[in-house]
């Protein structure tokens, strides 16, 4: 029955209330939903794992406002770069300090964004922490390049699973050029233009995307096994995870409703999968 914990921050200061506003932003938070009238203002930021912490008997050792994160030191980049993009009155009121290791397991660092208004961040050091015992991988593309093959047969719907898959991509943190778009004739075509892609290692994943209609396409199921068999192979071949958006469906309005109307939008979804698969490969192999 329990959905999350939704802690209420007063912030002393409309000015300290813009700089934590501007920098959560710039970290990429998930935005809620805000509010601004003649008392005041609010605004929500959103994050996938909540934590009530109730002290008694001693002070908190660290600030109320405390941010868990899973890279400590690219966060601790980000928010040097965000402070440098502040103006220079902004810089000198804000203190930062080092990544320091704390008595609980755990490397923090706090920065002063105005007067009162301290902000912290840290990392737990036991990979335990808070996790179930599985390797997961992260939601996070930044840095990382991907490719989207996607067929031009039924654009209108191909369309907008593309702007899905970018909406997912952008939203993670994958940069604009970090993103290849290659456009193919039809479902037929994607598998050798996916493999051509993977096969250049330039890319984490491939996410492909495309429509079958079962009414409309002659040799429906020859063509759909032959494009999932190709999308697969590829990937399991070259080791480049693949996302599977290529939609087989009995009528357009089916389509369309898996295309962002009812049933949510499978582009984002196929490129979700493709960012997590990423991650995992990464640390399968080692490398974060
Ligand atoms: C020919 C064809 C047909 C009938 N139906 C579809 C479809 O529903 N979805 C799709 O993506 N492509 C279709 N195509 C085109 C083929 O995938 C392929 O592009 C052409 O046969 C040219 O090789």
């Amino acid at each position: 029955m329990i959905k999350g914990i939704t802690s209420v921050a007063a912030i002393a200061s409309d000015e300290g209330f813009d700089r934590l506003n501007s920098l959560f932003r710039a970290l990429g938070f998930e935005e809620g939903k805000g509010w601004n009238d003649s008392s005041g203002r609010g605004a929500a930021f959103l994050a996938p794992v909540g934590n009530l912490e109730l002290i008694t008997g001693r002070a908190p050792a660290v600030p109320g406002l405390l941010v868990e994160v899973t890279q400590l030191d690219a966060v601790y980049a980000a928010v040097q770069g965000w402070l440098a993009a502040q103006s220079a009155e902004n810089v000198s009121a804000a203190k930062l300090t080092e990544v320091a290791p704390t008595h609980w397991n755990s490397r923090l660092f706090t920065v002063d964004l105005a007067a009162g208004l301290q902000l912290g961040f840290w990392e737990s050091e036991n990979p335990l922490h808070n996790r179930p015992i599985a390797v997961e991988g992260d939601l996070s593309a930044a840095g990382k390049k991907f490719a989207i093959v996607v067929a031009r047969w039924n654009a209108v719907i191909t369309d907008r699973l593309l702007q899905g898959s970018l909406d997912a991509l952008h939203r993670s943190g994958c940069a604009k050029d970090d993103v290849e778009i290659v456009r193919v004739p039809g479902a037929w075509e994607i598998p050798s233009a996916a493999r051509t892609l993977a096969e250049s290692k330039r890319f984490a994943g491939v996410i492909t995307l495309g429509v079958l209609l079962r009414g409309e396409t002659a040799h429906y199921e020859a063509i759909y096994t032959e494009v999932a068999r190709g999308i697969g192979q590829s990937q399991q071949e070259t080791g480049i995870p693949h996302g599977f958006g290529v939609l087989t469906c009995e009528t357009l309005e089916q389509a369309l409703d898996r295309a962002g109307l009812k049933a949510g939008n499978k582009g984002f979804e196929a490129a979700i999968a493709v960012i997590e698969m990423a991650s995992i490969q990464g640390k399968l192999a080692g490398k974060n």
